[in-house]
């Protein structure tokens, strides 16, 4: 029998694992038909926010960002997006960039279609535009290598532009391969496992995380992962990027 006291989840100051066990749902206004699971917001002290939607067929999502630029993700199944007048069908794979102020409507979802959303407030840049609307898909093709090591590709979502204050990548480890060093870095990442099973180091304790396992890094918090069993192991992540680090 399973001990239901038991999780592999785990909140501290400068860092979380969310295992899907824990999950009790929120009601989000315009986001109907559907279970959101608030995975990181500020109140862990984070400054991303993080959710998963899993639609049912009649589920719908609609909207108007704000301060906040919204990036969405389709983890599973299909459904039809329509943002600023633009409409199209997103599967798994696929992800839509809103930038703020835009109205969006998803909606006709195939049952369980499951949606990723990262939200961070935009800080404008001054002498460069803010991002436009943008489409796009998961590709290894378009994964280059990482630090030279084969066992390593990441593919960028969005483009590497001043006027982006955040980035959003997928990193695949193969088999053996494992991050190079121990990153202390000033970015905070919200992150999804996609796929397959590895050992994350955070902050010098060890977690074992798999596919559907959701992680919060804070600004500074120490990482480091390899992959663990036969299948490439692969997580989609969030991190902000391109502004003045200080206000000093
Ligand atoms: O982009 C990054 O900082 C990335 N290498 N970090 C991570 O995967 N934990
Ligand atoms: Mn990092």
């Amino acid at each position: 029998m399973e001990i239901s006291a038991l999780t592999r989840s785990v909140v501290r100051s400068n860092h979380a694992i969310i295992a899907p066990d824990g999950y009790i749902n929120s009601n989000v206004p315009g986001w109907t038909g559907c279970t959101v699971n608030v995975i990181i917001n500020e109140q862990m002290g984070a400054r991303l926010c993080q959710t998963l939607v899993t639609l049912r067929s009649e589920g719908r999502l609609e909207g108007r960002t704000e301060a906040a630029q919204i990036f969405f993700y389709v983890v599973e199944g299909q459904c039809k997006v329509t943002v600023a007048g633009a409409a199209r069908s997103l599967a798994a794979g696929q992800y839509v960039y809103v930038p703020v102020g835009q109205e969006y409507r998803f909606e006709n979802p195939t049952e369980g279609t499951q949606l990723l959303t990262f939200h961070k407030t935009y800080e404008p840049l001054a002498g460069h535009a803010a991002p436009a609307l943008l489409f796009g898909e998961r590709d290894l093709s378009k994964a280059p290598v990482y630090m030279n090591d084969e066992a390593l590709r990441i593919q960028e979502l969005l483009p590497n532009e001043l006027g982006f204050d955040m980035a959003v990548n997928i990193f695949t480890y193969s088999t053996g391969g494992h991050l190079p060093m121990v990153e202390t870095h000033i970015m905070e990442h919200g992150l999804l496992y996609l796929q397959g099973q590895a050992i994350y180091m955070l902050d010098q304790h060890w977690y074992p995380v798999k596919k559907g396992d959701s992680i919060w890094m804070a600004p500074y918090c120490q990482q480091w992962a390899t992959a663990m069993g036969q299948e490439d192991s692969v997580y989609i992540y969030y991190k902000n990027v391109n502004r003045f680090p200080t206000v000093m």
